[in-house]
């Protein structure tokens, strides 16, 4: 039975958040915004389909793709820049690698028990393993 990202997760920690958008370049004003913000991502998954649904009170943004196919991301709402992304399978770890402007950037998924991790990586900046929590909401 492969791994299930499927359900409605709130953030409970953001260790390092500020870290991630200095090194993508996000303005001040927006960094304060950001920090302040308590997300919540709705995830659907059907096998290698995902969908990824991230809502504040301040922007959203919407990811959907499929593990092992390359595509065009745009960004809109966070720091604008478009790259080319790309979701594989580390054992039960869902890794995505943004090529672009920016180096060494992407992100990885995986689960504790009723907790998602989420690792999110930026040029010299990562939110170690584990400092970014969502719970599974009833
Ligand atoms: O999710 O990559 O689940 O897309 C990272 C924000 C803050 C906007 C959020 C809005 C990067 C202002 C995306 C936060 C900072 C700051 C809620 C997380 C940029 C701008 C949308 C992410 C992946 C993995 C799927």
């Amino acid at each position: 039975m492969p791994v299930d990202f499927s359900g409605t997760w709130n953030l409970v920690s953001n260790d390092n958040f500020e870290g991630y958008m200095v090194a993508l370049g996000i303005d001040f004003a927006t960094r304060k915004i950001a920090k302040m913000l308590k997300p919540q991502k709705v995830i659907k998954q059907d096998g290698d389909s995902f969908y990824i649904h991230t809502t504040s009170t301040f922007r959203d943004y919407l990811l959907e793709f499929k593990v092992g196919e390359e595509f065009e991301e745009d960004n809109k709402g966070l720091d604008n820049r478009k790259c080319k992304s790309l979701v594989t399978w580390e054992n039960d770890k869902l890794v995505c690698v943004q090529t672009g402007e920016k180096k060494n950037r992407g992100w990885t998924h995986w689960l504790e028990g009723d907790d998602l991790h989420l690792e999110l990586r930026c040029e010299n900046q990562r939110l170690p393993s584990g400092t970014e929590w969502f719970h599974l909401l009833e």
